[in-house]
């Protein structure tokens, strides 16, 4: 079994200890950080997800499973930084006011986190205001809102409301993604962006600091 092969298994298997193994033994086989993240830890937490699609996987595996990834990810990360260079921007997540699903936005941090990002992580049951006083505070050019419920998405819009009132709304980029989220909710309530998954919001995190 190789490298790759094998880290992908363990992260499946909610296995840490074996993760951090395989990164280990990815990185003294001289194989590229970005390619073990993506083909490794990025490959196994995306067939997590169909698992869990699937009825296969419950939310005790998927837990496991992305700590394991996270544990494999904490060894890569200082070499990604360097493959990166410079920092790529600074970015808040952070789970709405309600709201305490965290494991997307998690992911979706550690991602961002992969490609270069500074991310200033909030928490989950983030309150409108506390978003407002981290852009005063932090100085960060994208704000990262999760989730989960249909009746926490509505602090979403609060929150865009608050940094209106503040005089900050056009200090950020804001960008907002949750399993009940859409695109077009996001222009409803004057988000600059959605993204569906952790990988797309790489994506539109870069694009949106243009
Ligand atoms: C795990 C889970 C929980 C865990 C959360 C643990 C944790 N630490 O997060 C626990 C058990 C605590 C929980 C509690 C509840 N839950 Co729950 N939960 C889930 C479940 C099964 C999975 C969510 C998850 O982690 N998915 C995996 C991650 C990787 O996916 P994701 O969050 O969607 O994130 C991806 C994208 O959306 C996107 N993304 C996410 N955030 C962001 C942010 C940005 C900026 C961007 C760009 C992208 C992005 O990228 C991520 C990675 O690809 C969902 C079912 C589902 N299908 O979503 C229900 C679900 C969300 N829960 C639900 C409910 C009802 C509840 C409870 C109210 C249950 C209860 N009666 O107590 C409570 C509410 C607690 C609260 N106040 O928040 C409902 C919501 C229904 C609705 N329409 O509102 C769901 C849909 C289940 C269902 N089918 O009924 N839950």
């Amino acid at each position: 079994m190789d490298h790759l092969e094998s880290i992908y298994n363990a992260v499946l298997d909610g296995d840490a200890a074996s993760a951090q193994a395989g990164v280990k033994a990815a990185l003294a086989a001289n194989l590229p950080a970005d390619v073990i993240l993506k083909n490794g830890l990025i490959a196994a937490m995306s067939e997590v997800g169909r698992l869990f699609e699937e009825n296969e996987y419950f939310v005790p595996e998927m837990l496991v499973s992305a700590r394991a990834m996270q544990s494999g990810l904490a060894l890569l990360k200082p070499y990604l930084a360097e493959a990166g260079a410079e920092p790529a921007g600074k970015i808040i997540m952070g789970t709405v006011k309600g709201d305490l699903h965290d494991i997307g936005k998690n992911l979706v941090s550690m991602m961002l986190e992969g490609a270069g990002f500074e991310i200033i992580d909030l928490g989950s049951d983030v309150a409108p205001q506390a978003f407002v006083k981290a852009v005063q505070e932090r100085q960060a050019q994208v704000i990262g809102m999760s989730a989960l419920l249909t009746t926490t998405m509505p602090s979403m819009s609060a929150t865009i409301k608050a940094l209106e009132e503040a005089g900050m709304r056009d200090k950020v980029k804001i960008m907002i993604g949750g399993a009940p989220v859409t695109d077009g909710f996001a222009k409803q309530i004057g988000a600059d962006g959605f993204s569906p998954d952790a990988s797309s919001a790489v994506r539109l995190a870069k694009s949106l600091l243009g």
